[in-house]
Parts: structure tokens; C-alpha cells; sequence
């Protein structure tokens, strides 16, 4: 086609350049008809050509949103105001079991984007850069790239600075015109902005360095008196809009990537999102005790969370902190949400929604007192489901969502077939295409998620650092160490906990199984196991390990197999 297309271009060219360099000026008169004409072909064929290069492959869009729990409309969560997802939803494919690899930033998006599990690539928590300890490794991204597409991003895709810009992205954003809201610590407001410098101050004279290990914090949530483009996200909204509007100009399909920081701490948005929610009808949850018999080191003690201004640093939130909370949460889930209806809404208006895929996926999930904590980083069924969409141009069945059990690994083999890319060799998932084309689709048995010691190692493991122990958070370190030691008695030893110990969970179709292993050595017996029966007890409030030997030694056989393949 290409060949045929560029043999009429030639042919419509050269009685257009014998015009243009053998002619005089009545010769130009007579040829200026004949020349318009051919220019008119010219750009229709250049234009056609470009067209047929970017609709042979579908272009991606790639939405992430931090620390977003399942808490949607789409989800059966009629008290949240998320009408652009659940939207998305009722036109694709809704995930209701999709799992995190970890519940931590960098660890579950670096296993996402290099289609790997943390343990493969040696990321198990947030200090860790994937591209240091995998040099060749090709991102989800790269791999698009290679595969002559534009790949571009606007907030948080990676964790941190572990942005991979080298390898994971060959187009630059369109900031033009922009204004980046200046907002220090997060905060908008200038009452918050004080308090966020006076803490500053205050912790750097009592801590010295230790204070920069994530001590120095506003408040915990905060509804500002702004615009959407007053907070990071709405502004990097604009940022994608604009950059889409650049992408659709170019020759080449392409991967566009933007990324929300709510509703991760601090829990700040626009005022008018707080608006939509009624302080009274919000309700803390009602399953706020530890799980009966559950692993001490499986909780933490909500460290993140204690290092805002405003909450107590130790001991259970009282109920109105609570509510504030929940109220903050929603009010920033909405805030995205209003977020990722700009951006498909401007999708829509480039007329390329038709040939794009589109993906919207979380991180991981996050306690809202569930289990006695606030917060990620535990291997429990709130910490591990995520919100997972993914809307394409020709699927059927729309709206009918999936309830297999699937992996954020998935994300990257599912989408290579659906842009009929290679899929590389070093990816683990599965693709998910099939539950694409038929929701009633199983394609695996378990999800698989771990995290190495909760209790010691949340809020990027500060509390093993020396110098934390001698901050106000001394106390609290020593209080979980001692709930693990009374739990643990003998098989407590400070290195194995600190640095070796994993918590695997496998979520199969009834029960949730956690091992916790001496990663050392793969053949020593568990540390300690769990199981949660989610036929009677969706909650996991009680762990059922003890009753239900047979169900615990089929699912550790599971996993050892799932670990050494
Ligand atoms: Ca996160």
C-alpha cells in the first residue's frame, strides 16, 4: 500500500516540478491551477500516509493513580462521587480482583512497568532503582518505543526520581504556557504552608538529619481554596492535554503516560471536591480490630500517616480524625477523578478515542483503619486489590466487569497483543486479552503479592533506622518490636526480621494464604502462615490456619511452585 502510494505521490510531483523550475510567468499563470491542484493531492496522500502509519497500531493512554484503593462507584461504592471511572467502566472491561505485586509505590510500579515480580528484579522497597540492578531490562514504555511509537509522561509513572528517562520515554511534554502551582510540602494554603515550615524548623533542631527521613510534614489533608490546576495533578492534566494535542500532530502512533499523586498523603484537593461529601453520612469502618491470630509483623504501626501535623503520634485516631480522613480521601479520589474525565474528554475531541486503548490502573490499595491501621504496606486484601480498567476501540460485552483473578503484571504482555507487538521474553503476567473478548474469562488461580515485614519495614523502613528510635517515634518502634517478640518468642532474631523475612500471599478464589519465610533459604520450613477464608469472612478478621491444615498445605505447595517458576 505504502510502495502504491508513494508511486502516485511521484507521478502527481513531477509535472509539478517541471512547472515550478522550467516555467515563465505565463507559464505560471496557466500552471497556478494545476499547481494547487497537486499540492491538494500532496498534502491528502502525506496526510494519509501519517494516518495509515499511526492506525496500523493503536495508541495508548495510561493512566496510574497513587495509593487508590477500589473504592468506586464502578466498584459498588455508591457513597463516592466517581462518575468519569465509573463511566470507563459501563464502556469497558471493570476488573473486580485485580492484586498489586507489593503495596508500595516503587516496588509495584517498577514490577508493573518491567512485567517482573519484585523479587525478580530485586525491588522489594522504595530506595531501590529498578534500572541499576537491571541494566538491560525493557520497560513497558521502551518496549512501545523500540516498536516506533512516542512514549511521553506528565506526574508520577515511576516512583520518586527513578524516572528512567533514558530508556522509558523519547518525547518531551508540551508545558508551554503552563504555570506549576507553587505549592511547598504539597500545601496550597498559606496557613498550612506556615505550618509546614515552622515543623520544618522544629524538626531539623530536634532530629538534625534523621528529620529528613520523612519526619517534616503539613497536615494530613487539606481543602484548598484553588483551581484544579492549584494542586500538581489538575496542573499535569493540563500538561498531558496539551502534549496529546502535540502527539496526534506526529507521524507515529503513541504511548501517552500521565500519573496522579491522589489520593497518596497528603489527602489536599480543591475545596469543591471536599463539597460533594456530608461530613455526618461518612463512616469509619467497622473492622478496625487486627485479625484474630493474624501475624504480629503483618501490621504496622501507620508510621506515614503519624508524621502529619495534626495526628497523634501514637494510640488509636479518635473517631472525628477518622471521619476528616475518609471525607479527605474521597474528596481526593473525586479530584482525579474530575482529572481523568479532562483527559479523555480531550481525548475525544482529537477524534483518535477510536483507535487508542485506554488503561486506568492503581497502584495499590490503602487502610482506612482497616485492621486497626492507616495506610499500605501489608499483605491483606485492602492493601493488595487495586482498581483496574482498561477500555479498548472494538471489545465486546462492555460494561460487564471481569471477576477473574489477575495481576498488575498483566498490564504490560495484554498490552503488546493488543498492539500486536512481540511480547519480550523476560515478562511474567499473563495476557489479559482473553477476559478482554469474554468477561467470564478465568486466565489464572492466584495472585501473588509480598512484603517483607510490615510492621518494621512500612513508611520506606525509617523505623530500622538507628536515628528514628531516637525521635518521638522511639516508643512506638520499641512497642511493635515487643508485640512481635511476644508473638514470635524464640524464632525473633533482629536480623532475620529487620532484613530476610517475606510475607508471600497467594489470593486464590475462596482464601488468602500468607507465608512468612526466612528468604535465605527457600527450603526452610514458614516462619508462620495465615488464612483467611473469604467465603465467611471477606474481612479477614480471623486467620484460620490452624483449622484448616489441608487447605494450608495445598496453598504453600501452590506457592513454592508459583516461587520457583
Ligand atoms: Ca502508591
Amino acid at each position: 500500500m505504502i510502495q502504491i502510494i508513494n508511486e502516485a505521490q511521484s507521478s502527481q510531483w513531477k509535472p509539478l516540478m517541471r512547472c515550478l523550475f522550467q516555467s515563465t510567468p505565463s507559464h505560471v499563470n496557466r500552471a497556478l491551477p494545476y499547481f494547487c491542484l497537486a499540492l491538494t493531492h500532496f498534502l491528502f496522500i502525506e496526510n494519509y500516509i501519517c494516518h495509515a502509519q499511526r492506525s496500523s497500531r493503536p495508541n495508548i493512554l495510561f493512566i496510574s493513580v497513587d495509593d487508590l484503593r477500589p473504592e468506586l462507584g464502578c466498584y459498588g461504592n455508591t457513597h463516592i462521587h466517581s462518575p468519569n471511572i465509573d463511566r470507563l467502566a459501563t464502556q469497558g472491561r471493570c476488573f473486580h480482583r485485580a492484586y498489586c505485586q507489593q503495596a508500595i509505590c516503587s516496588p509495584s510500579r517498577a514490577s508493573l512497568l518491567t512485567g517482573s515480580r519484585p523479587d525478580s528484579i530485586g525491588v522489594i522497597e522504595n530506595t531501590a532503582y529498578f534500572r541499576n540492578l537491571n541494566p538491560d531490562i525493557v520497560t513497558l514504555p521502551e518496549h512501545f518505543i523500540r516498536n516506533g511509537y512516542n512514549a511521553t509522561y506528565s506526574g508520577k509513572i515511576f516512583h520518586g526520581r527513578m524516572t528512567d528517562e533514558k530508556h522509558s520515554w523519547n518525547y518531551q511534554p508540551n508545558r508551554k504556557g503552563l504555570i506549576r502551582p507553587i505549592t511547598p510540602g504539597g500545601n496550597a494554603m498559606p496557613e498550612n504552608q506556615k505550618i509546614f515550615a515552622r515543623n520544618k524548623e522544629r524538626m531539623v533542631a530536634l532530629y538534625g538529619e534523621a528529620s529528613s527521613r520523612g519526619l517534616v510534614h503539613g497536615p494530613a489533608y487539606e481543602a484548598g481554596l484553588v483551581g484544579d490546576d492549584g494542586y500538581l495533578d489538575g496542573y499535569n492534566t493540563s500538561v498531558a492535554i496539551q502534549t496529546l494535542d502535540d502527539l496526534v500532530q506526529q507521524d507515529k502512533p503513541w504511548f501517552l503516560a500521565l500519573g496522579f499523586n491522589r489520593p497518596h498523603l497528603p489527602f489536599h484537593a480543591p475545596k469543591k471536591y471536599f463539597d460533594l461529601y456530608t461530613p455526618d453520612q461518612i463512616k469509619p469502618t467497622h473492622f478496625s480490630q487486627p485479625p484474630q491470630g493474624g501475624a504480629s509483623m503483618g501490621l504496622h504501626a501507620s508510621f506515614e500517616l503519624r508524621t502529619r501535623h495534626g495526628i497523634p503520634k501514637a494510640g488509636p485516631l479518635d473517631t472525628s480524625i477518622a471521619k476528616e480522613l475518609l471525607h479527605a480521601y474521597y474528596a481526593c479520589v473525586s479530584y482525579v477523578d474530575a482529572q481523568i474525565g479532562r483527559i479523555i474528554a480531550a481525548l475525544e475531541k482529537t477524534n483518535e478515542r477510536d483507535n487508542t486503548i485506554i488503561v486506568v490502573w492503581g497502584d495499590h490499595g490503602w487502610h482506612l483503619g482497616e485492621s486497626g491501621i492507616w495506610g499500605k504496606a501489608t499483605n491483606y486484601e485492602i492493601a493488595t486489590r487495586v482498581p483496574l480498567i482498561i477500555w479498548t476501540p472494538t471489545m465486546p460485552q462492555r460494561g460487564t466487569p471481569s471477576r477473574s483473578l489477575i495481576e498488575l503484571l498483566d498490564i504490560y504482555p495484554t498490552l503488546c497483543e493488543l498492539a500486536h507487538l512481540p511480547r519480550p521474553n523476560h515478562l511474567t503476567g499473563q495476557s489479559l486479552v482473553p477476559v478482554l473478548h469474554n468477561p467470564d474469562a478465568i486466565i489464572k488461580d492466584f495472585a501473588m503479592s509480598q512484603f517483607p515485614t510490615p510492621a518494621l519495614r512500612e513508611w520506606a523502613a525509617n523505623p530500622l533506622s538507628p536515628q528514628m528510635r531516637e525521635t518521638f517515634f522511639g516508643p512506638l518502634i520499641q512497642k511493635v518490636e515487643d508485640r512481635i517478640i511476644n508473638q514470635q518468642g524464640s524464632r525473633w532474631d533482629r536480623e532475620l526480621f529487620e532484613q530476610h523475612l517475606m510475607g508471600y500471599s497467594l489470593r486464590g478464589n475462596r482464601y488468602r494464604y500468607i507465608e512468612w519465610r526466612d528468604n535465605r533459604d527457600r527450603n526452610a520450613e514458614p516462619i508462620f502462615q495465615e488464612l483467611y477464608d473469604h467465603l465467611n469472612d471477606p474481612h479477614e478478621t480471623i486467620n484460620v490456619a490452624q483449622s484448616k491444615q489441608k487447605e494450608v498445605v495445598r496453598l504453600s505447595h501452590e506457592l513454592k511452585h508459583l516461587l520457583e517458576n
